[in-house]
């Protein structure tokens, strides 16, 4: 049977990296593949840096993701500049059962901004370990003020019992997508760019009313 492509409304597949930061040992290899297999992987080799490519649908628009589990040992900085630069979304992760892991996040978040130059890259704030509560050593009003001060959500997850997990890279989706468009809508204020040529920018027009709304979102188990 022949298939045809709906001639309005088709989006095309949009590519963005992802780079996954945190302290070693607070679950990014977990979450990683939780969100990307499905799978549960109790001992994953904490010096293991890989990236993996997914492919979802949010708010019905594709997206391939190319996420970058990272392992923190880089002997070069210039190895993690590349990848900052690269980076178009990052997820920090700590453990709620770490302090430390949470003070890492400040100068993590310090070299993004400087190597991307750009206060409002897209970010989300992730304590992991949310199981652990017995262990609870970061309140969750402290974590949260700091997301609210950095102007990024804050999410509370658990890789070992599944929750959040798809939620805090839709959310980073989310808001690279809404940067996209924010892009696009500057583009066309471009005179050598045709919008007429170009099937989506009707879509992009309505969806410009929700750009720029960051709301202070925390969201926990
Ligand atoms: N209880 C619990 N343990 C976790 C969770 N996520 C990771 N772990 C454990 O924490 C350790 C480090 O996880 P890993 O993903 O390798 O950390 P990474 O160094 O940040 O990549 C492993 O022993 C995991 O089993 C979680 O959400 N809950
Ligand atoms: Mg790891």
């Amino acid at each position: 049977m022949l298939r045809t492509m709906p001639r309005y409304g088709y989006q095309p597949c949009r590519e963005f990296h992802v780079v996954v930061l945190g302290a070693g040992g607070v679950g990014k290899s977990c979450l990683t593949a939780q969100f990307v297999h499905q799978e549960w992987i109790e001992n994953y080799d904490p010096t293991i840096e890989d990236s993996y490519r997914t492919q979802l649908t949010v708010d019905g628009r594709q997206v391939m993701l190319e996420i970058l589990d990272t392992a923190g040992a880089d002997q070069f900085v210039a190895m993690r500049d590349l990848y900052m630069k690269t980076g178009q979304g990052f997820l920090l992760v700590f453990s709620i059962t770490s302090r430390a892991s949470l003070e890492e996040l400040v100068s993590l978040r310090d070299d993004i901004i400087r190597i991307k130059d750009d206060e409002n890259i897209p970010i989300v704030i992730v304590g992991n370990k949310a199981d652990l509560t017995d262990q609870r050593a970061v309140d969750r009003a402290r974590a949260f003020a700091i997301s609210q001060q950095w102007n990024a959500p804050y999410y509370e997850s658990s890789a070992r019992t599944r929750s959040n997990v798809d939620e805090v890279f839709i959310d980073l989706c989310r808001q690279m997508l809404r940067r996209e468009d924010y892009v696009d809508d500057s583009r066309e204020n471009d005179p050598y760019y045709h919008k007429a040529d170009d099937p989506s920018s009707s879509k992009r027009r309505r969806r410009r009313k929700n750009r720029d709304n960051k709301e202070h979102k925390c969201v926990v188990l």
